[in-house]
């Protein structure tokens, strides 16, 4: 037994749920059949750190309150589940005007569900009162981790499904059914149902890869409310595949390296101080979200504010088929499941270096008590191997240069057959990075075809690749919408695109060059690249500030990302609106934090981004955010296949002016 799976996260819930289920008894640990006891609950004693800034996560202490709190406003039953308990920020000028030793004001944003009504509700922690309570109606929460283990049973009892399952040879015991959030397409019942599709996977005799079995043509939709099957899908005419992808049995042929690791032999260069973690001239706070997983606030470098909070707001990923199976597969990973909810355990030397700190996080668990997810965060310095800069000088025999070394904040997030490596990578030169890699496997529909010289092959491959016989995996696309709240050198920002703009010289036999101009956008909306400004350079200019020599503060957004290609009147690009375009900037206002919309799950796609940006209020010279769509096509290949080997994508924030020098240059050799 992989001791790493099982921890609490849904995904190695799954993962639990699936190995416990083919595991012989004996090999079993019995800690493993039981994912619950994994969620510390109550008085039980892990011990969080006390809270020693305004933006840390709620506490285990606190979350427990929470409940005190509204139980004794009576708004508080042993049905009442939490979807969210999150912290409520303080004000942005709250925090930036505080300083260690005030006083810290703590509040939680509440999200519960009694029945199949849903409330929000604000608990203010510093005076234990209540400040606010309201059903919200019309509305469908992020999922519950026990509604999904729930929706993964009831086929048991339905005869259509074991009878069929039964019929093709399946062994009952061995079948695992992951329930998917449906989306949404225009069904007027769908607004009063809480909805779940039914996944089912052979599971049997696998280990590792509990998707290389998926068992095509058997189908059902659950209704949570009514704790049932609403409707089954049976199709008999369907591919098969019966091969077992577990890699460890790949690695039997495995061919042998020697190992290449990171040390840090004279220690770390970070520190925990004050909350906050301090490396080299970074500093930052850092905090993991239920929803939104790994949350960087007040970001600054040698003394200078860069962003005020960065993080991934919300998730996409649409599949390529319009077969009934599959059309409605278009996640929203964030919003309707949680990113921090779904953190996996990190293991040394695989998942981050071996110098890596690991730390803790406390989640609230459905029923709102803490449960302590271990190892989860994994902070590290690493050596990329690359020149920070160097040079080599000719006239003199010279050569001067520094290795470059990055700080990483790391948290990996598993939805359900994917691993999202989620980076936030702090540069000496003053640089801030995104970075997030995909792993994990391919989501796969088992085919008729062995080879494409099968007569099947050309229909089966319409909607992805065969990466391996009889199986498809299916096209899909990723899109994260990162919230950048930047504030560069201060609060008060704009937003421009530097063209880089072709120019004549007039009466010189040298004919043509570029110059760069400098285009403001003034109000909010997507920042869409014009033929002419498509290899502008994006910049977030603080107006209000100049460095020595006279240049106004900035730093540039690169980055490169695909786009959706769905139609816009396509319910799920409604609902995934800002997916169609790579950058949107809009005014600083901190009720606007979900781009789909608070309650992306069955949403119909009337809030977020859009509605934000039709207020056509100004971006010029004032508290902006930008959202950053990271975004690709997942074209599936064998080589995805039986994992697909991480891939990257990367934002970065780079400083522009903002220093009189290169930043990394009074580095000591
Ligand atoms: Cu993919």
């Amino acid at each position: 037994m992989n001791h790493r799976l099982k921890r609490g996260s849904i995904a190695l819930i799954i993962s639990t749920a699936l190995i416990a289920g083919c595991l012989d008894t004996d090999n079993q640990d019995p800690s493993v059949s039981d994912a619950s006891s994994d969620f510390v609950g109550g008085d039980d004693a892990v011990t969080t750190p006390d809270v020693v800034h305004p933006l840390d996560a709620l506490t285990q202490t606190e979350l427990i309150r929470v409940i005190a709190i509204l139980k004794e406003n009576d708004r508080y039953d042993d049905s009442t589940r939490f979807p969210e308990i999150t912290l409520s920020e303080p004000s942005k000028t709250f925090v930036y005007a505080w300083k260690v030793g005030d006083a810290i004001p703590r509040a939680a944003n509440v999200v519960g569900r009694q029945g199949p009504m849903t409330f929000e509700a604000v608990v203010d922690l510093s005076n234990g009162t209540l400040l606010d309570w309201q059903q919200v109606k019309d509305v469908q929460s992020a999922l519950l981790l026990e509604e999904w283990m729930a929706a993964g049973s009831l086929w048991k009892t339905n005869k259509t499904i074991t009878d069929e399952l039964e019929r093709r040879g399946y062994d009952l015991e061995n079948i695992f059914v992951a329930p998917l959030s449906t989306g949404y397409f225009g069904a007027d019942e769908a607004r009063d149902k809480r909805l779940l599709k039914l996944w089912f996977l052979d599971i049997k005799d696998t280990k590792y890869n509990a998707f290389a079995k998926p068992i095509n043509g058997i189908s059902g939709t659950v209704d949570l409310n009514q704790q049932q099957i609403i409707d089954v899908l049976i199709e008999s005419d369907v591919g098969r595949n019966d091969i077992i992808y577990d890699y460890d049995a790949l690695s039997t042929q495995a061919r042998q390296m020697k190992k290449v690791t990171m040390q840090s032999a004279e220690g770390n260069n970070f520190s925990f101080e004050d909350g906050l973690i301090k490396w080299d001239k970074w500093q930052f706070h850092f905090r993991l979200d239920k929803r939104f997983g790994a949350m960087v606030s007040l970001a600054a470098f040698d003394g200078q504010s860069v962003a005020y909070q960065i993080s991934a707001n919300e998730m996409f990923v649409p599949y390529m088929s319009p077969e009934e199976e599959w059309k409605y597969r278009s996640f929203m990973d964030i919003g309707e499941y949680g990113f921090g909810l779904l953190s996996s355990q990190l293991e040394l030397g695989t998942d981050v270096p071996g110098n890596a700190t690991l730390l803790n996080a406390v989640i609230p668990a459905d029923n709102g008590t803490p449960a302590l997810y271990e190892n989860v965060i994994g902070v590290f310095e690493r050596n990329t191997g690359r020149p920070m800069w160097r040079h080599a000088e000719m006239i003199n025999g010279t050569h001067e240069g520094r290795a470059e070394v990055e700080l990483v904040v790391r948290t990996i997030p598993v939805v359900g057959n994917y691993d999202y490596v989620v980076d936030y990578v702090f540069s000496a030169k003053g640089l801030l990075k995104i970075e997030v890699g995909a792993t994990g496997m391919d989501a796969v529909k088992a085919a008729k075809s062995r080879t494409m010289m099968d007569a099947t092959a050309a229909a089966e491959t319409k909607v992805g690749s065969l990466v391996a016989p009889n199986l498809v995996g299916v096209n899909h696309d990723h899109f994260i919408s990162f919230r950048i709240d930047m504030d560069v050198a201060g609060v008060n920002n704009s937003f421009v695109t530097d063209e880089i703009a072709p120019v004549r010289y007039p009466n010189n036999n040298r004919l043509s060059g570029w110059e760069v101009v400098e285009h403001p956008t003034s109000v909010e909306g997507a920042v869409t690249r014009s033929h002419q400004l498509h290899d502008g350079i994006w910049r977030v200019v603080n107006k209000n500030v100049t460095n020595k020599l006279g240049q106004h503060k900035s730093y540039q957004i690169l980055g490169h990302t695909h786009l959706s290609k769905l139609d816009a009147e396509d319910f799920p690009q409604k609902r995934a609106a800002w997916s169609a375009e790579q950058l949107w900037v809009t005014p600083h206002n901190p009720t606007e934090l979900y781009p789909s919309g608070k309650y992306p799950n069955q949403s119909e796609g009337t809030e977020g981004i859009m509605q934000w940006v039709g207020q056509q209020r100004s971006v010029d010279n004032t508290d902006l955010v930008m959202w950053y769509t990271m975004g690709f096509h997942h074209v599936t290949l064998p080589e995805d296949w039986p994992i697909l080997a991480t891939m990257w994508h990367t934002v970065t924030l780079r400083p522009a002016f903002s220093y009189e020098r290169n930043p990394s240059v009074d580095i000591a050799r």
